[in-house]
C-alpha cells in the first residue's frame, strides 16, 4: 500500500471552482484530477503535497494553508502493487499561474461543471460533501478493470 496525497486547488469560500489536471502519463492516464502523488521516505504529507502542486500545475504553496479533508484508501484487486492510501487536502492560496507540465494539463472548472464522467469513478461520491466543506473518510474497491467501483464506504463530518 503507497501512501499518496490529493491536493483540490479552489477558490471561493464555499468554493465556486476547482482546478483538476488532465493526466498524461502513469497511473489514471486520461482522467481529471486533483494533483498529488507518492509521499517519498522521510517526508510529511503536507511537504509531499506542496511539492506535487509545484511538480504537476507549477503553483507554489505553503504547507501551512493546506486544509485537510480526509482521507482515503483505494483498493485495485487488478493491481494491488496500485493500492493506496490518500491525503486529501484543499488549498484556497498560492503564488503562480497553473500551468501544464509533462504530467498534467490543468484546467479550471465551476463546481456546477464537474467532469465525473472524465475522472476516477469514486470521485463523485466524495468530492461533492469535500467541496461543501466537509471531511471525508472512506474506502474505495475497483472492480478488476479497475474503472468501476465494485464497493464504496464514505463517512462525512
Ligand atoms: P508520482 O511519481 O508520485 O508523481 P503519480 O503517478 O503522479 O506518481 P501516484 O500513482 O503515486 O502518482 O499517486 C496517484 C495519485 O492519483 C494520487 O494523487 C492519488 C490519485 N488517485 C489515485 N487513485 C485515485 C482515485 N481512485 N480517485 C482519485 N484520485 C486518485 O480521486
Ligand atoms: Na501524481
Ligand atoms: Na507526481
Amino acid at each position: 500500500m503507497r501512501s499518496t496525497t490529493l491536493c483540490l486547488p479552489v477558490q471561493g469560500n464555499p468554493a465556486e471552482r476547482i482546478l483538476l489536471g488532465m493526466k498524461k502519463t502513469g497511473f489514471g492516464r486520461g482522467k481529471y484530477n486533483g494533483f498529488g502523488g507518492k509521499i517519498e521516505d522521510g517526508e510529511t504529507p503536507e511537504a509531499a503535497a506542496v511539492r506535487e502542486l509545484a511538480e504537476e500545475c507549477g503553483i507554489v504553496a505553503a504547507e501551512s494553508d493546506l486544509e485537510p479533508v480526509g482521507r482515503l484508501v483505494f483498493t485495485f484487486p487488478a493491481r494491488p502493487e496500485d493500492d493506496h492510501d490518500v491525503q486529501l487536502y484543499i488549498i484556497r492560496k498560492w503564488q503562480g499561474q497553473p500551468a501544464e507540465t509533462s504530467e498534467m494539463k490543468p484546467v479550471w472548472f465551476a463546481v456546477g461543471d464537474i467532469p465525473y464522467n472524465e475522472m476516477w469513478a469514486d470521485d463523485s461520491y466524495w468530492l461533492p460533501a469535500v467541496l461543501k466543506g466537509k471531511k471525508v473518510s472512506g474506502e474505495v474497491y475497483f472492480s478488476e478493470d479497475n474503472e468501476e467501483v465494485d464497493g464504496i464506504t464514505i463517512r462525512t463530518e
